[in-house]
């Protein structure tokens, strides 16, 4: 299967079948004032998670970055990574993967208290506090790839894997970026139906912020991606870490 699928996209979409990183060439294509790209790759040989962690990216996943210049204030980048979150949720369960949201950028298979994860998202911004000069939102989705092919200490698993099934690039892609698109404009709906397929929510959680740990029930996620914690003392709202849930 090649990866020039040929998307009906609103925007224009580079496709590489091996890329180091996509999240990287978006960065790239930025900086030379572009907009409104997406681009795409079937392998990437240096994809990056949050924190320059490695993201494990072998021929057959959905491997994507989307570049745009918002009008909006840099505090409200998360909003997008919630919306991204959202929409690889929806299209995962709308071929029939019952995947979950965990807080902040995790979407999951969830099955007896056991975690795969099958999405990871990593959005940059660049710009001024007020007003963001671009957003890139990269979305790596475990499409159509061997989980034995990924590594084992993030319980990861695939579309094709949960579903015994490839699924149809073209297909599934096109949906996720109409999905974005979407969502990305209608905070409210895409808000309201994190929390409806949130993992995350009362759950007790510890979360590692840059600012120090926060170890509570998670109560609320709240406009632009904040999650709310009850700590037993207090309530306080983390817009940013690594979360692990306790039970
Ligand atoms: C993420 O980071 O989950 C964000 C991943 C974003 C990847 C996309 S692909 C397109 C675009 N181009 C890029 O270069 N990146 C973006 P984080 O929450 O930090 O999770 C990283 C951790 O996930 C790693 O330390 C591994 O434990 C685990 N991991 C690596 N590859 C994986 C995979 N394919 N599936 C599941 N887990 C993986």
């Amino acid at each position: 299967e090649a990866v020039e699928y040929g998307l009906d996209a609103p925007f224009e979409v580079e496709y590489h079948d091996s890329i180091p990183s996509t999240n990287a060439r978006a960065r790239d294509l930025a900086a030379a004032g572009a907009e409104d790209v997406v681009v795409l790759a079937d392998e990437q040989t240096g994809g990056r998670g949050r924190l320059d962690r490695e993201w494990s990216s072998p021929s057959g996943g959905v491997w994507l970055s989307i570049l745009f210049r918002p009008d909006v204030p840099m505090a409200q980048a998360p909003a997008f990574t919630l919306a991204a979150s959202v929409a690889a949720a929806r299209a995962a369960r709308e071929v029939g993967v019952d995947a979950g949201i965990k807080w902040p950028n995790d979407v999951l298979v969830e099955s007896d208290g056991d975690e795969r994860k099958l999405v990871g998202i990593l959005t940059e911004m660049e710009g001024e506090a007020d007003r963001a000069s671009w957003i890139i939102v990269g979305i790596g989705v475990n499409a159509n790839v061997d989980p034995e092919d990924l590594p084992a200490e993030a319980n990861p698993t695939s579309l094709s894997a949960e579903l015994g099934d490839p699924v149809d690039r073209r297909v599934f892609t096109q949906r996720l970026l109409e999905l974005f698109e979407e969502l990305r404009r209608d905070p409210e709906t895409a808000v309201a139906e994190w929390r409806e397929y949130a993992t995350t929510l009362g759950k007790r959680v510890r979360v590692e912020t840059p600012d120090g740990v926060v170890e509570g029930e998670a109560v609320a996620v709240e406009f632009p991606g904040g999650l709310v914690v009850d700590t037993g003392d207090e309530r306080v709202t983390v817009s940013a870490g690594d979360c692990d849930h306790l039970r």
